[in-house]
C-alpha cells in the first residue's frame, strides 16, 4: 500500500499458487479459442496482436473468485473505499508478437485530470512472468502524483521502465499513473486477468447490468451483486418507482434488486426477463432438436 501510494503502482508476489495458475491458464486458453469459433459472434480484439478476451463475469466461477480474493478486497478498499465497483473483469494476452509500445495512457483519462485522487486501480493478476522481452507493462513510476500540465498529453515510452514480475504475482497500478502494454519481441502468450476496479460514483467500463446473465445477477452473494451495481451510493445507482427494499431510503447504501417490470406509460407494467439467441442460432437448435 505505501508503494502505491509513492509510486502509484506496487507488486504482491506468490498471491496464486501453480495449481491455480495452471487452471487460470487452461481456462483462458480455451476461452480464447472458444470465442474465435464463434464467427461472426466473436467480440471485436481490434487489429493488434494484444488480446483482451472481455466480460468475464459470465464466464466462469475461476474468474470470479479473483473479484473476491482477498487481495483485491483489500487494495481497492484501501485506494477506493469499501464500496468500490468493478469496472470490468478481462484477460489479457498476446497472440503473436508486437512490434510496438502500446499507447501510453492513464486508465481514467475520462475523469477530469485535475482530480487529485485515484477513481481506479487495475489489479493484474499475472499467469506467465512479465519480463520486458515479452512485452511486460511499461510505466512511469511516481507520474500519478505529477503536476496537472503533465497529466494530458502522454510522456514518451522511451522514458517509461518496463516491470519485471514473476507469475503468480498481483501487479497493482492506480488510474492516475501513466502506462502502457510493452512490445513483445518474444510472441510469448504473456497472459494475466485484470480486475479492474473503480470508485463507487464513477461509471463502469463494463455495462455490468446489462451484460451480466440475469441468472448469474439473481445467484450471486450480496457482495457481488454490490461490486456489479446493484447497491446504492448516495443517491446513486437507484431502481426508482419500482419495488425495491427500503424504498424510502434516499441517502446510504441499500441493496437493490432487478425489478421483474417496470412501470410504463399510464402504469403499464414492462417486462424486464428477456432471453433471446440470434435467430441464426434458435434456428439451428430448434432443428438439431
Ligand atoms: O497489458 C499491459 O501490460 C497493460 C494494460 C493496460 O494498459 C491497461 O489495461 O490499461
Amino acid at each position: 500500500m505505501s508503494d502505491l501510494s509513492e509510486y502509484g503502482c506496487c507488486i504482491l508476489t506468490d498471491v496464486l499458487s501453480p495449481e491455480r495458475i495452471a487452471l487460470l491458464k487452461t481456462k483462458m486458453d480455451q476461452q480464447y479459442e472458444a470465442e474465435e469459433a464463434l464467427g461472426e459472434l466473436t467480440p471485436d480484439r481490434g487489429r493488434s496482436n494484444k488480446i483482451v478476451i472481455p466480460n468475464l463475469i459470465n464466464k466462469g466461477q475461476h474468474y470470479l473468485e479473483l473479484v473476491s480474493h482477498e487481495d483485491t478486497e483489500a487494495l481497492a478498499s484501501h485506494v477506493l473505499g469499501k464500496q468500490w465497483l468493478l469496472s470490468s473483469l478481462t484477460a489479457h494476452m498476446f497472440k503473436g508478437t508486437t512490434p510496438e509500445v502500446e499507447l501510453v495512457h492513464r486508465d481514467q483519462g475520462q475523469v477530469p485530470a485535475s482530480l487529485d485522487q485515484p477513481a481506479l486501480l487495475n489489479l493484474f493478476y499475472l499467469l506467465d512472468d512479465f519480463t520486458p522481452e515479452r512485452g511486460s507493462t511499461v510505466v512511469f513510476p511516481g507520474s500519478h502524483r505529477w503536476p496537472l500540465a503533465h497529466r494530458v498529453h502522454p510522456p514518451a515510452a522511451e522514458k517509461g521502465a518496463q516491470v519485471t514480475v514473476p507469475a503468480g504475482s498481483l501487479f497493482a497500478f492506480e488510474g492516475r499513473l501513466w502506462h502502457a502494454t510493452g512490445a513483445s519481441q518474444t510472441g510469448h502468450r504473456r497472459r494475466a486477468l485484470s480486475v479492474f476496479c473503480s470508485a463507487p460514483w464513477l461509471r463502469q467500463q463494463e455495462n455490468a447490468l446489462a451484460a451480466t446473465s440475469h441468472d448469474l445477477l439473481e445467484n450471486a452473494d450480496p457482495t457481488l451483486r454490490a461490486r456489479l451495481g446493484l447497491k446504492t451510493y448516495g443517491t446513486l445507482g437507484n431502481v426508482n418507482g419500482t419495488r425495491v427494499p427500503h424504498q424510502r431510503v434516499a441517502f446510504g447504501s441499500v441493496d437493490v434488486d432487478l425489478p421483474d417490470f417496470l412501470i410504463g406509460e399510464n402504469a403499464q407494467l414492462i417486462p424486464t426477463g428477456k432471453t433471446r439467441l440470434p435467430q441464426s442460432l434458435n434456428t439451428k437448435y430448434s432443428t438439431d432438436v
